[in-house]
């Protein structure tokens, strides 16, 4: 699939410390240490419906990743999926009675705009899963051949699954126990209780076509992948055996991360499949996670249409830690315009505070694990300044615009 139009960069001065960002299967905040080319892979969205401000701050912290190590003089190599086929994009389709390639097609389109509006830096490859089936099809037959993988034991629909037992570190990336496991699986796509599995975490890799589903044909028998291997196999096959980062929201945790995970190391015998597993909080409204099968969403098109300025939902977004479950409200939007307009004020006179301090702050906040809320306000802090004192330096309203728009995506 075609990717989203990027934004220029500008070059700043200088640089920073490295990034050091919190890992899920270690439970620690540790340095990352990417070779020149760093390797992120981050889930997609499943398009059955519009970007919503949970997406947003999920895919926002990781551009901030990719500034960060771009910053640094990475070469990031960014890959994305979109799970063009999977249940929920069938239901709904059944429910609105429309079309899933079609319904696919309107939501991805419309989420390729809304990164573009919000200037997130778009990945080098974004692959849908139908246009993968082929290499997914093809890593499930060689789980199945070299013995990671198994055919149910069921006459009608001999699935095929993943035997979870094979690395003989399953969970280790998401660390919960196993009856936390169960209940998460239940809940999030996983199956189980099915019967005739081998052991009831095992995920679905190969699902044999069922009457009026959408099927492909392969050597496995016509069907169409689980989840968890469709990001394996992107990931895999172009970023390699084993990458910097694997993220995505806290609700990928598990069963998804851990599972492709799994299939990963299963597949090249390399462990662990990423250096670091990445976890965004969730975003809520009304005391509840914003979630498309609860409705209670705000969409960022919605709000763009309304004239809101994208940079302000940026803003309001990032003025809270991006591991941090956080309601999203008015309040917090009209805080961020509030907060821009200063930012735009300060940075349109003539002569201002020197901000090499201010660059450099900015670097050091962002470096220890995205810390947003002190790189705000730092920003704040020079911008109250500058409008108080004006200042001498002429170069310092350029410097902090450019600062911002490279380490931060917020153009003013
Ligand atoms: N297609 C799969 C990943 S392979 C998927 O989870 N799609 S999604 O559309 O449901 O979610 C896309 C991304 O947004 C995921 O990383 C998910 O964790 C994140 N996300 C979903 N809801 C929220 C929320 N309320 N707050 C923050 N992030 C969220
Ligand atoms: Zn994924």
């Amino acid at each position: 699939m075609h990717s989203w139009a990027s934004v220029d960069v500008p070059r700043i001065g200088g640089s920073g410390p490295s990034l050091r960002l919190h890992d899920s299967a270690t439970g620690r905040i540790r340095p990352t240490a990417p070779g020149p080319e760093a390797t992120m892979y981050v889930c997609g969205i499943t398009p059955y419906d519009a970007t919503h401000l949970g997406h947003a701050a999920t895919y926002l912290a990781f551009d901030l990743v990719n500034r960060v190590w771009r910053d640094l003089g990475h070469d990031v190599h960014y890959v994305q999926n979109v799970t063009d086929i999977d249940d929920p994009l069938l239901e709904r389709a059944e429910r609105d009675q429309d079309d899933w390639v079609v319904l696919g097609m309107r939501e991805t389109a419309l989420f390729r705009e809304d990164m573009e509006a919000l200037r997130v830096l778009p990945p080098r490859h974004f692959i849908g899963a139908v246009e993968a089936m082929g290499e997914i099809a093809e890593l499930v037959g060689k789980l199945l051949a070299g013995g990671s993988a198994y055919r149910v034991d069921d006459d009608e629909y001999p699935d095929v699954y993943f035997d979870t037992t094979v690395t003989g570190r399953f969970g280790y990336e998401s660390n919960y126990d196993e009856a936390t496991m169960i209940a998460l699986s239940r809940e999030r796509g996983g199956d189980p209780d099915r019967p005739g599995k081998r052991h009831a975490l095992d995920p679905l890799l190969w699902r044999m076509a069922r009457p009026g589903e959408p099927s492909w044909e392969s050597d496995l028998g016509a069907g169409r992948p689980g989840w968890h291997v469709e990001c394996a196999a992107i990931a895999l096959n172009r970023l390699g055996n084993q990458i910097d980062l694997n993220g995505g929201g806290s609700d990928l945790i598990f069963p998804h991360h851990e599972c492709g995970a799994a299939h990963a190391e299963a597949h090249t015998g390399v462990a662990p499949f990423a250096r670091h597993y990445a976890h965004s909080g969730m975003i809520g409204l009304d005391g509840e996670k914003m979630s498309k099968s609860r409705g209670n969403l705000v969409f960022v098109s919605k709000l763009r249409s309304q004239g809101v300025d994208p940079n302000a939902i940026r803003v309001a977004l990032l003025a809270g830690h991006y591991r941090t479950d956080r309601p999203w409200t008015a309040e917090l939007l009209e805080q961020a315009q509030e907060r821009l307009a200063r930012w735009r004020e300060a940075t349109s006179l003539a002569t201002a505070p020197a901000a090499d301090d201010l660059v450099l702050r900015l670097r050091t906040h962002l470096a220890d694990d995205l810390d947003t809320p002190a790189a705000l306000a730092a920003v704040d802090a020079w911008a109250a300044e500058a409008l108080e004192r004006r200042g001498t330096d002429a170069a310092a309203p350029a410097l902090v615009r450019n600062a911002l728009d490279a380490l931060l995506g917020v153009a003013l």
